[in-house]
């Protein structure tokens, strides 16, 4: 354990399980913060060597003056909330928490596709609300799911264990765009790599597994909800931002596709008086992708591993900017 005088500085700026705590300050000097309060944030940054957190943003104007920082680790998959070209160029190691949340995230992904087309929100609480009154007709019926066509838009580790699920599982025809064939998908699950055009035009369910970045904002538009079938759903469990909401909720409204089960919104929390929570064809989550307390858990130990190991230098997984060492 290193003395107290050679201690680096960390700040958490999210609350940790304790077990992660305790493996934290055995190495380090830890600081919470409380990271609705800005100010303390920003102020706690300058005087640290790392940094532990999630879900808010860490802006460039936030590391000015952060001259010891070296590592920022985020208790995530996702890296949107960092600006990552300019923490290279300040030389801040980014790492992040990319295989332990890959099956629970897949988890919710298939939640919401059998919710939606089983329609289980809106007739759970159509029961619950005393209305099942005699033996159900067409009206409460849903869509199957199984033999069906699942498109996933990015089949990266959370893509290819949906496609695992969706072939093995549910015997689902699965296509997929993605920057690179995936081997894997193709000759276990039989999925086929087609541009998008095909993909949005052959799909039943269409499922957004893309990080957000410049070329992912908005890639589903009015015109995209279009080329749908009216019969598909669309389900989003990555980023709000890759959807264009005010376009998704006309195209729901038309009846230009038929539901939407959606974990990510364009602002989170979604405003109450968001017409996606008026729609019967919508099931909204409140961003559980990752949220069990088993996946919630490793993640934190993940991401305090990942800080520990990079101030140590002794890092060399899960690192999003690896040219801050050199690599
Ligand atoms: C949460 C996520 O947003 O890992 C991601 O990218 O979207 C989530 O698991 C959250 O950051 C967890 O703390």
């Amino acid at each position: 354990m290193p003395s107290e005088q050679a201690k680096k500085k960390i700040v958490a700026y999210k609350t940790l399980p304790d077990d992660v705590m305790s493996y934290l300050s055995a190495h380090a000097e830890v600081k919470t913060i409380d990271p609705t309060n800005h100010e303390a944030l920003t102020a706690a940054l300058k005087a640290a060597d790392g940094a532990i957190g999630a879900s808010i943003k860490i802006t460039p104007d936030m590391l000015e003056g952060a001259q010891r920082l070296k590592v920022l680790s985020t208790i995530s998959v996702g890296y949107d909330n960092f600006d990552v070209d300019d923490l290279t160029r300040r030389g801040i190691l980014l790492t992040h928490t990319p295989d332990v949340l890959t099956e629970s995230t897949a988890d919710t992904v298939f939640a919401l596709i059998l919710a939606t087309a089983r329609r289980v929100v809106e007739l759970a609480e159509w029961v619950k609300a005393g209305n099942w009154q005699s033996s159900i007709g067409e009206a409460c019926f849903g869509v199957d799911v199984q033999g069906k066509t699942l498109g996933i838009v990015g089949l990266g580790r959370i893509g290819g264990a949906v496609a695992r699920r969706a072939a093995l599982g549910f015997r689902m025809n699965v296509l997929y765009t993605n920057r690179h064939p995936n081997a894997q998908a193709e000759n276990d699950y039989g999925a086929k790599r087609v541009e998008l055009d095909e993909l949005l035009a052959k799909s039943d369910f269409v499922c957004l597994q893309v990080p957000l970045t410049e070329a992912t904002r908005g890639m589903i538009g009015a015109a995209q909800l279009r080329a749908m079938k009216k019969t598909a759903i669309l389900i989003n469990a990555s980023r709000g931002p890759t959807v264009d909401e005010p376009a998704l909720i006309e195209a729901l409204k038309n009846g230009t596709i038929l539901g939407a089960g959606l974990d990510v919104f364009e602002k989170e929390p979604l405003p109450a008086d968001s017409p996606l929570l008026a729609m019967k064809n919508v099931v909204a989550l409140p961003h559980i992708g990752s949220a069990t307390h088993e996946t919630r858990h490793a993640m934190s130990r993940n991401a305090a591993e990942n800080l520990i190991g990079a101030l140590q230098g002794t890092l060399d997984v899960n690192i999003v900017n690896p040219q801050v060492l050199g690599r």
